[in-house]
């Protein structure tokens, strides 16, 4: 029996008090147990083991499929610290509704108390948190993307403070009710108490919504603290790049959801020499160390990827990691194995879709969802970088901004200083995806790609991202790139995966400052790029009028959106 120090155990008896579980079980982490749960799911229909060794398939209630921002709160005690891009709620008004919410929401089933480790286990940065649930289809994935069980309790008996959450799925079982093979509720909650450190979810049991140390933690509630402790919470993956000489340089890039974060994290790279390994493909902690210079971890320990769109092609590494260990949720079952779109050109026969149908080929419905996900350790990327679980972290010498557009940005440009940078940063923008709810297509606003995960005021998050460059420190330089411009034709002029490593490599020359660049009032563009594609020079420039009205209309947001908390250098 796993022991918990006195003050942690009195907030679990109080979660145990308001929603009456059955049982109560506090998690160790084993790999043992992990099974067991799967084991345990298998028997009751809810997993499907595959053939693959260690895999297992999943499908959530079709109202349960993305994170849902509309239910997303920052419960902050002033409104106005939640700023104007987050739903707000008063804390008390709050913590009301959800005392009645949570009230009996356990009875029938078990409560699963889950320790957990956000980061190295050997890294002062790494921090603990607590995540008390009545899913295990979230202790099985969480077991995947945290440190989960003794190694977290050990820090919290040493005196470490863990952020505390409480989810549940939302759907006693009174009376020996049957269970359901995906149990949500159809009002879902997700808040964050930033001054106190604490999340409560209640209603989904999908990714975000339920992985607490995922988005809540390791971003929403992390930033504020952060911010408060003077380091950066960044909706970023992680990379190291070798050059043909040797030559190692740590990059960071913020996109927003589905812009091929995770491809770019597990990059093959298609020009000769150069190298590109990964670190993380989601969430960077970053803090400037003593010797000025800017040091990363990725909190998590494992990988939650958008698997449609994910294949040999795409991202050959992604479909080694997924081999084995790996859980699967909302893609389609093949037999004893799974199929997502665009996997391979031609879709199987005899696929059971998403939804637990015999596919259709003639509907035009997608065979699994377009937010399906592969839970996968990190441990498993073949690219994985040998400083991944590091003491010190990462260098990082080169921060990168992308968002998915059209039109209008380049493929590749640099930021002639920081506050330039943090202009990229905060006008970042794109084409809206299916990872939230919503119309996709749609042009959205968001800044660092943080919109949906800044736990405080977005304004004053520019001026901590702002506040960063201070004497002494050597800053990274900043960029912006975009793969996804279109031509007249509608179709995509940069061909993408691999030959991105032509943009990387562009940018590492110009952190050693050895490029050619043409110079333009909106940042340095590349003279050229040794590849050949139709309309390059057309991606590799800027229509200066255009980009001139971009970045107005830009400023315009800024101000329209933040009001006085923008800071001033972002709009003179
Ligand atoms: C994610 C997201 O799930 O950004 O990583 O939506
Ligand atoms: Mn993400």
């Amino acid at each position: 029996m796993q022991t918990l120090p006195e003050a942690i155990q009195e907030k679990i008896d109080a979660f145990i008090k308001l929603c009456t579980p059955d049982d109560v079980v506090i998690c160790n982490g084993s790999r043992k147990e992990y099974q067991g749960f799967l084991d345990k799911m298998e028997s009751m229909g809810v997993a499907t083991a595959l053939k693959n060794e260690g895999c297992y398939y999943f499908r959530s209630d079709p109202k349960d499929v993305a994170r849902v921002e509309s239910c997303t709160f920052i419960c902050s005690e002033k409104k106005e610290d939640a700023g104007p891009t987050n739903n707000h709620e008063d804390p008390k008004a709050m913590k009301e509704r959800l005392n009645s919410l949570f009230s009996g929401c356990m009875v029938g089933r078990t409560m699963y108390v889950i320790p957990y480790l956000m980061g190295p286990p050997q890294n002062p940065m790494s921090k603990v948190g607590i995540e008390v649930t009545d899913s295990m289809y979230v202790c099985v994935n969480m077991y995947i993307m945290a440190r989960m069980g003794e190694i977290a309790l050990k820090r919290i008996n040493e005196g470490a403070d863990p952020v505390m959450g409480l989810h549940s799925v939302g759907m006693p079982l009174p009376d020996g009710k049957p269970d359901v093979h995906w149990p949500c509720n159809e009002e879902k909650v997700i808040a964050h108490f930033p001054e106190t450190r604490e999340i409560f979810s209640f209603g989904s049991g999908y990714g975000g919504n339920a992985l607490l140390g995922k988005k809540c933690f390791a971003l929403r509630i992390a930033s504020t603290m952060a911010r408060e402790e003077g380091w950066l919470a960044e909706h970023m993956l992680i990379i190291g790049v070798t050059n043909p000489e040797g030559q190692k340089k740590y990059f960071a890039a913020a996109f927003p959801s589905q812009c091929g974060k995770t491809n770019l994290a597990m990059i093959k790279p298609n020009l000769p020499g150069w190298k590109v390994e990964c670190v993380g493909d989601d969430i960077a902690w970053m803090q400037f160390h003593d010797d000025g210079r800017l040091y990363a971890i990725n909190p998590e320990n494992g990988f939650f990827g958008v698997a449609p769109g994910t294949s040999e092609k795409t991202n050959p590494y992604a479909m080694e990691i997924i081999r084995k260990d790996t859980l699967f949720t909302n893609v389609a079952l093949n037999g004893d194995s799974v199929w997502w779109e665009g996997m391979t050109d031609t879709v199987p026969d005899g696929l059971i879709n998403w939804k637990g149908e015999k596919h259709d080929k003639e509907s035009g419905e997608p065979a699994s969802h377009p937010n399906a996900r592969f839970t996968a350790p990190l441990s498993h990327c073949p690219n994985l970088d040998p400083a991944t679980f590091s003491e010190r972290g990462v260098p990082i010498e080169g921060i990168i901004f992308g968002g998915r557009r059209e039109s209008t940005i380049p493929l590749v440009m640099e930021a002639k200083d920081w506050t330039q940078g943090t202009f990229y940063g905060a006008t970042l923008s794109s084409e809206k995806t299916a990872a939230a709810e919503g119309k996709t297509g749609e042009l959205r606003h968001d800044p660092f790609a943080m919109i949906p995960f800044c736990g405080y005021h977005m304004g004053d998050y520019f001026a901590h991202f702002l506040s960063q460059e201070k004497e002494g420190r050597q800053m990274p330089k900043v960029f912006s790139v975009n793969w996804f411009r279109k031509d007249q034709d509608g179709k995509f002029i940069w061909p993408g995966y691999g030959e991105n490593m032509h943009a990387l490599a562009w940018m590492f020359d110009a952190i050693e400052g050895v490029v050619e660049k043409k110079e333009t009032a909106f940042g340095y563009l590349p003279k050229n790029l040794p590849i050949k594609v139709d309309g390059l020079q057309e991606i590799l420039s800027i229509d200066e009028e255009e980009f001139g009205k971009e970045v107005a209309e830009n400023k315009e947001y800024l101000k329209s959106t933040f009001g006085d908390r923008c800071p001033k250098a972002l709009l003179s």
